[in-house]
């Protein structure tokens, strides 16, 4: 694997501007693992003109790890070069030099994925109703409220409409691939052409890798079209992740049942106390006709008179 990932790696023009070096970088502990990769958090020396220390994440291969996941990683951080958006994730460096693993180095984010985020809280405030029970693991943590959800919704939304600007479909957009960083500030962040899977099960096992089936377009179900219109489509689902702290869409559908559904019409209900302003919203990104569905220009406008009408 040694030799081959060399002539993988020498494919994509070793980059000065962006290589780090290693004795620079101090791994600290793992953040997660998925079959193949592994996010790890890490302390960089004087990274992204920033002295001193910086807690980083860190995006590396399992030992396992085959060719493709390689290239993944590899195109990843060609997509990262390219990209700046205080909404979506940046690249800090890269270590892809002999004498280790290949490392992408990106911005941290203290609260992990929205998703987790999100169901952490939902503890905090619903399955104990007694305050002075609760410990709580982050006081900052505490207190996400209607707003602050209102404005996680913006501020993907504002992300996307950069990303669909240059031209980039994310096509895995959910809230497990938000990552949420110092003061609430929402990162898009996995984007990239297969991925791998962390501790979850949204993805489906298929020959051609795994597929997101519950946040997917019709039609990308059925002709694997992915276009800015499909990520439209699965941000109306990441609303309803907003809007249930968390839950999994489609709660109680199998899977293999749910296109048919979709074609027929079906669409999920309004979940308790969303306003209905809101599932207007989420509704519209559910439309077959990917035409007829809001440009991620629109939806901030939309999002924009949502805020509005709440002040
Ligand atoms: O919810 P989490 O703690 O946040 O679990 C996942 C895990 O790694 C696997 O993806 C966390 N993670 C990923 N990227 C970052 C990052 N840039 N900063 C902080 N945590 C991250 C994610």
């Amino acid at each position: 694997f040694e030799d081959r990932a060399r002539e993988i790696i020498k494919k994509y023009a070793p980059d000065a501007k962006w290589e780090f070096p290693r004795d620079q970088l101090v791994i600290e502990q793992t953040l997660g693992e998925g079959e193949f990769g592994r996010v790890l958090r890490a302390k960089a020396f004087n990274i992204g003109g920033l002295q001193g220390y910086t807690t980083v994440a860190v995006k590396t291969l399992k030992e396992d790890a085959r060719d493709a996941e390689l290239n993944d990683l590899l195109s990843e951080y060609q997509l990262l070069k390219e990209i700046s958006h205080p909404n979506v994730i940046s690249l800090l460096g890269v270590c892809t030099s002999i004498g280790g693993p290949v490392y992408l180095i990106i911005e941290y984010a203290e609260y992990g994925s929205l998703r987790n985020y999100l169901r952490r809280s939902r503890k905090l405030l619903g399955d104990c109703m007694d305050e002075a029970e609760v410990h709580y693991d982050e006081p900052k943590q505490r207190n996400v409220t209607p707003k602050d959800l209102l404005s996680f919704g913006w501020q993907i939304c504002n992300g996307m409409a950069y990303l669909s600007d240059i031209k980039l479909v994310h096509r895995d957009l959910a809230a497990r691939n938000v990552l949420l960083a110092e003061n609430k500030i929402c990162k898009i962040s996995d984007f990239g052409l297969t991925r791998d899977v962390y501790e979850d099960n949204a993805y489906l096992k298929r020959s051609k890798g795994r597929v997101p089936v519950k946040w997917m377009a019709p039609e990308s179900l059925a002709d694997h079209i992915y276009t800015s219109k499909s990520d439209v489509w699965s941000f109306g689902i990441l609303v309803w992740e907003l809007v249930t702290l968390g839950a999994t869409p489609y709660p109680g559908i199998a899977v293999q049942n749910l296109f048919h559904l979709l074609k027929q019409g079906y669409r999920m209900e309004r979940p308790n106390n969303c306003s209905p302003a809101l599932y207007q919203i989420m509704k519209s990104c559910w439309h077959l006709d990917p035409e007829q569905r809001p440009s991620f220009h629109e939806l901030l406008r939309q999002w924009e008179k949502l805020l509005e009408d709440r002040t």
